[in-house]
């Protein structure tokens, strides 16, 4: 039988950055949970997504890098790749916009509107920067937005109150490249008539009464305040090229021909398949939904932009649901790359492993409105709930079962509570169920969480250490019912946490085949065969992301290297001696250094330099020619903390991951930044001073 599709697209993120985890708690993680869940419950699912390659915001990162925009685009391409496989978001296509296959679909796109006058020529006046001899795109100015006031609002989009701008509506506007105020010059560009498609885009929201209420209410607000035509070319040189001559030195609107890339994404994926029409199945089968999961930013883009062009097209169905998210802030804060607020998905994942990371960003989705990323809360749900909980549940029942050499098979008849519980597990997998199916991923997981909760009561009631001395009837029926408790813990966190539900699966003695598997297939299986493998979950401890031990110490001695000419072999105090082999000796005598107080770096892998092993890095600023020793007052071993942050005392830093971490120097103060933030060095609540007043990208030696 022909099993139910849905079409699921992710948003398109700019390839201009790292992935920070406010994109990822936005629209990426979410999504990625929903195509499992239907997955599991047996439907066939298209899951895209790509890099947006086209949009100023690469432009931008370009010019400040001093690099092409395709060699940004190529390299946030590959690397957006890398963060999502190493968080198990798996799409089946990532495609991407400055990909050729991507023009083929924009010109059809492109030509078809045209053909049908849904693209008409107009004028427009744009902002000019006579400086720079051309026409700057929307987003390089900023001004004060005339709706709200906001003073950082671009060309293209206030932030703030989230509408779209057009350049020419900024209060006080200043291209934002050369910081000079621009001039507006007209120019012609395609534009598309979304007026003329008012009352098809009005009866198309007011169908979508299950739409969240956060993106009904902001796209009403758009339509009701009227549609005008929309430009959909601008002058620019990195973009989608116009499929008609004469338009040579302009370019396609990145937020008309990025959104087609979902298209592409489709088509590609059927082209790499062998099966070219798959994609056809699920664009133009009127009975199968699509769901667009995006940020709170993109919505317009999805719910009116997008719509029109597909009503204009006339091939292809409108989304069924765009369940925006809202914004995930950090400690408190907005999550910002600029401002260094904070950490990229890759950062967080030096520190903790997908599993936790997934588990809670799931816990914190921000569906409703903005969420909070919290440290200290993250470090709590995994630890008390994923791994106190769950994780020793499972250990529990399984180190049981191994250890007492037993087999639990389903049971003839259930007692009172057995049979409870099981009417339990189903009830509360239809809630789970229900959950997910109407977006609530969050709640799914809560309702997951609920059932932990009750499994542990279960097995301490059940007491198989007592039955196993008196009733091992009994004990069997305990047993296998503990097991169908795991069993359907486990497949509900399958769509949450991947990885180390297949392996718990495993444990029990069932395979979980992601994409083939269902929960029905795992749910009837009764059959049991436990290999306790290692619960894969660690307590993780995020008090302290410092990898640095850095301490206070005092040189003791100074010798030449016996092998090396160049080099001093240092013995050092801090909270015990260690041996430094230095190339001090080029810039110190040994007068000059015995006594002196130092900072060590004592975490550092060890390595052997011609014959002596040294322990620890003296720990210098390198500044053009000139090294200056990093020193402060205080006791020998006193810790150095990067603000509250200090080494939590296990493991070493390699020198090349040395070499990457990040020190400055501000207002005379040394820094060093962990994940998007740069905090002070201190000891005992002094800074670290240098001579220097401000040096970026530090070398320390
Ligand atoms: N690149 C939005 C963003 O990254 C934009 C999405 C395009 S989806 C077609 O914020
Ligand atoms: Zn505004």
């Amino acid at each position: 039988m022909e099993r139910e599709k849905i079409l699921v697209n992710c948003a398109l993120p700019y390839a201009n950055g790292p992935l920070h985890l406010g994109h990822i708690a936005g629209a990426y993680l979410g999504a990625d949970i929903f195509v499992r869940f239907n997955r599991m419950i047996g439907k066939e699912v298209l899951f895209i997504s790509g890099s947006d390659e086209y949009g100023t915001p690469i432009t931008i990162s370009a010019e400040k890098s001093h690099v092409t925009p395709q060699e940004i685009a190529d390299k946030f391409h590959n690397m957006q790749i890398q963060t999502f496989n190493s968080l198990d978001i798996n799409f089946d296509e990532f495609t991407r916009t400055s990909d050729p296959d991507h023009d083929i679909d924009v010109d059809e796109f492109f030509l078809n509107l045209l053909e049908k006058n849904y693209l008409v020529k107009r004028y427009m006046v744009s902002p000019f920067c006579r400086t720079l001899n051309k026409f700057m795109p929307d987003r390089y100015i900023e001004g004060t937005c005339p709706y709200c006031g906001y003073n950082g609002a671009r060309g293209d989009q206030c932030d703030n109150c989230g509408r779209t701008l057009d350049p020419i509506e900024l209060i006080n506007p200043v291209c934002n490249l050369i910081h000079e105020k621009p001039v507006f010059r007209v120019t012609e560009h395609f534009f598309l008539t979304l007026d003329s498609l008012q009352k098809e885009l009005s009866d198309y929201i007011d169908s979508k009464t299950y739409w969240k209420q956060n993106v009904l209410k902001f796209t009403r607000n758009f339509i009701n305040e009227g549609l005008h035509p929309r430009a959909i070319t601008r002058d620019l040189d990195w973009g989608v090229k116009i499929p008609i001559s004469g338009y040579e030195n302009k370019k396609i609107y990145v937020w008309f021909e990025a959104l087609i890339g979902y298209i592409t994404g489709a088509r590609v994926y059927s082209m790499n398949i062998g099966k070219p029409d798959y994609w056809k199945n699920f664009w133009m089968d009127k009975n199968v939904k699509s769901y667009y999961f995006i940020g709170k930013d993109n919505i317009p883009f999805h719910t009116i932009i997008w719509p029109a062009m597909l009503l204009a097209h006339g091939e292809y169905n409108l989304p069924y649901n765009v369940p925006a998210n809202e914004y995930l802030r950090f400690e408190g804060e907005k999550f910002s790359k600029s401002r260094g607020i904070g950490f990229t998905a890759d950062e967080m994942l030096k520190f903790v492993d997908k599993n936790s990371l997934r588990y809670y960003m799931a816990s914190i989705l921000p569906e409703t409105g903005d969420s909070d990323f919290s440290l200290h809360e993250f470090q709590y749900k995994v630890n008390s709930e994923l791994v106190d909980k769950y994780g020793n549940y499972i250990y529990r029942v399984e180190s049981f079962i191994e250890k007492n050499g037993l087999s639990p098979h389903a049971s003839k008849s259930l007692d009172k509570t057995d049979s409870e519980i099981m009417n339990l597990l189903r009830s509360k997998f239809s809630e789970y169920c229900a959950e997910i199916e109407n977006l609530h991923i969050k709640r799914g997981l809560s309702v997951w969480l609920e059932l932990v909760m009750v499994a542990n009561n279960y097995f301490t009631e059940a007491a198989p250490w007592k039955l196993i001395k008196e009733d091992m009837n009994k004990l069997n029926e305990k047993l296998y019912i503990a097991l169908k408790i795991g069993q359907y813990l486990t497949a509900m966190l399958y769509p949450y946490i991947p990885s180390a539900s297949i392996n718990i699966m495993e444990s029990l003695g069932i395979i979980l085949i992601p994409g083939e598997s269902t929960f029905s297939k795992i749910l009837d299986n009764n059959d049991f065969h436990i290999n306790k493998g290692n619960i894969p979950f660690e307590k993780i401890d995020l008090t302290n992301p410092n990898v640095l031990d850095i301490q206070l110490s005092t040189v003791i001695s100074v010798e030449d290297h016996p092998s090396a000419d160049s080099l001093y072999v240092i013995k050092v105090k801090g909270d015990k001696v260690y041996t430094s082999v230095s190339d001090l000796k080029k810039y110190y005598s040994r007068e000059a250094l015995v006594g002196r107080k130092v900072l060590i770096l004592t975490n550092l892998e060890p390595a052997t330099i011609r014959g002596i092993k040294s322990q620890c890095l003296i720990m210098t600023v390198k500044n053009n020619n000139s090294v200056e020793l990093l020193t402060a007052n205080g006791i020998d071993g006193e810790p150095v903390t990067a603000e509250n942050y200090i080494y939590n005392g296990e493991g070493t830093i390699n020198y090349k991951e040395f070499q990457k971490m990040e020190f400055s120097v501000s207002d005379y103060h040394l820094l060093v930044k962990l994940g998007e933030h740069r905090y002070p060095l201190m000891v005992n609540g002094l800074h670290i001073n240098l001579s220097t007043e401000m040096l970026d990208n530090v070398v320390i030696k």
